[in-house]
């Protein structure tokens, strides 16, 4: 399935036989142009950027390579190819074909859910647009704006589905979608970790490995949504998802790695004097990123959730290939509670559960991650180790909202934890600290003193190759 590019809009959703909606879209694109200008990366208007475009939704059709003008981007509207005979996978729904239209008695439901994924997308633009400012090599200035404008496409997918099948108050939610910004006081992004700041480098790699991670898990489970336009957008979006949390990963990687070399030239932990990020304060970004990214999944339990999933509208991650009844009516799942000081997992009903299955799932998978940081760490022969905080550590939503917990888990008094929080999350001298190595290098194969290379180039280019072109 390929995507006509000479359409206004770009897209595989046969826009033009559908004069209204493409009128209504052509109305909103200069809106978003608009937000983009303004909210969007920062001094990138003269910039020729070596982007992957789509130009096909099946898997060769995302490998296409080339210098793109930045703001001549073409973003679209691109849904995976339709599942024939796709029926509804679980809830009371189950077996039925899905949806190719609103279900009526869903609605609300339906475009809470569509709204709360699409507010993310513009949100992380606005929260990482300084950042071409201060990048560290052309390598990672390409990878920003490639995330960036994917991001816009993810905005545009929601978008989309609120113009074609939500009329007129669909229509509303996506200029509110350009009208709330990460961190207005006065009309902030709707989930709190997209209000935080992303204000250097370190926090942008933190970002895509663990906040894009709760993008990964939440779009692989509206992909399994009975509302089929929804699955179709969120299985094209999961495509691009893969590369954000690769950015993420090698990013933070290739902070250890250089933070290692500098801890055994110079003999110190403390690395700060020679231009380096020490692991303690790494540790820091890991602890801070981690925790409002486990607030993402809501609370424990949930009858948003239930209702989500016993609707057919958001289902669990790779529901197909779970081995028990999709219903849920009797099932247990164990959640954790507070039981006096200590925390207890006990039985509660899986239905309303769905939001910690989730977390549990994005928990195991952020360790991953973790374990080859710390290979990084131990094949240089440094004795320390990375550790994702416990669950109740620094939490906004849910059961440990009241709590105080250390990273290793200790509940902690209201004076221990102000007592000790500068140690376990950054602090203002800390990101003051990491502002002062935030110098931008932009020539052709260089890389800042305080980050390893990359291993490898992007689509088998050197990496000395001009990412980015500064007209
Ligand atoms: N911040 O019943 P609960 C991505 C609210 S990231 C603020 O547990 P529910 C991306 C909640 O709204 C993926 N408020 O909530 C990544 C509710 O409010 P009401 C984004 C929060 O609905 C990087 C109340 O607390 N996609 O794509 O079961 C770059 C009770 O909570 C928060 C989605 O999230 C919070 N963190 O679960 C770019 C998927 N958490 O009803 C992009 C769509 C909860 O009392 N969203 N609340 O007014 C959902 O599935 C659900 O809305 C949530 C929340 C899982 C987020």
């Amino acid at each position: 399935m390929s995507i006509d590019y000479s359409e206004k809009i770009p897209n595989n959703v046969h826009l033009s036989d559908d004069q209204r909606l493409q009128r209504a879209l052509e109305k909103w694109q200069p809106a978003f142009l608009g937000w983009w200008r303004e909210l969007g990366p920062v001094q990138s208007e003269t910039l020729d950027v070596y982007l992957r475009t789509a130009v096909g939704v099946d898997a060769k059709g995302w490998a296409h390579f080339d210098h793109v003008r930045m703001p001549d981007y073409r973003w679209g509207i691109f849904l995976a190819p339709e599942e024939k005979d796709r029926t509804i996978a679980f809830g009371a729904h189950k077996g039925q074909p899905v949806w190719q239209d609103v279900p009526g008695e869903y609605r609300a439901e339906l475009r809470r859910l569509i709204v709360t994924q699409g507010d993310t997308e513009p949100a992380s633009v606005e929260q990482q647009r300084q950042l071409g400012k201060s990048c560290p090599s052309l390598y990672d200035l390409r990878n920003l704006f490639q995330v960036n404008v994917e991001e816009g496409r993810h905005l545009w997918a929601m978008v989309y589905l609120l113009h074609a099948y939500f009329g007129r108050d669909g229509r509303e939610e996506a200029e509110a979608m350009l009208e709330r910004h990460a961190g207005d006081p006065d009309r902030p992004r709707i989930l709190q970790a997209f209000n935080e700041r992303t204000p250097d480098w370190l926090s942008f790699f933190m970002f895509t490995y663990f906040q894009d991670r709760d993008g990964k898990y939440q779009l692989a489970s509206l992909a399994e949504s009975g509302f089929d336009p929804l699955s179709r957008s969120c299985r094209s979006m999961l495509t691009e998802e893969a590369h954000h949390m690769f950015v993420g990963e090698s990013g933070v990687g290739r902070v250890i790695r250089r933070t290692c070399e500098l801890m055994r030239e110079h003999r110190t932990e403390d690395v700060r004097r020679h231009g380096g990020i020490d692991l303690a304060l790494i540790q820091k970004y890991i602890n801070f990123h981690y925790s409002i990214c486990l607030d993402l999944f809501g609370a424990e339990l949930s009858t948003n959730a239930a209702t989500y999933f016993t609707a057919g509208l958001k289902g669990r991650f790779l529901e197909t290939r779970i081995d028990d009844d999709h219903v849920l009516a009797d099932a247990p799942y164990q959640v954790p509670e507070m039981h006096g000081d200590a925390v207890a997992y006990t039985d509660a009903p899986a239905l309303n559960a769905i939001n910690e299955r989730l977390r549990r799932d994005y928990m195991d998978d952020s360790q991953r991650g973790v374990d080859r940081w710390n290979k990084i760490i131990r094949d240089a022969g440094i004795d320390v180790m990375l550790t994702l905080p416990h669950v109740g550590f620094n939490r906004g939503i849910g059961t440990f909202t009241d709590y105080h917990f250390s990273p290793d888990g200790r509940l902690l008094t209201e004076a221990d934890w102000e007592h000790h929080r500068n140690n376990w999350l950054p602090t203002d001298e800390d990101y003051a600290f990491v502002q002062t190595l935030m110098q931008p290098v932009t020539e052709p194969g260089k890389v800042a003193n305080w980050i390893a290379p990359p291993a490898r180039g992007i689509n088998n280019q050197p990496t000395d190759f001009e990412y980015v072109r500064f007209g």
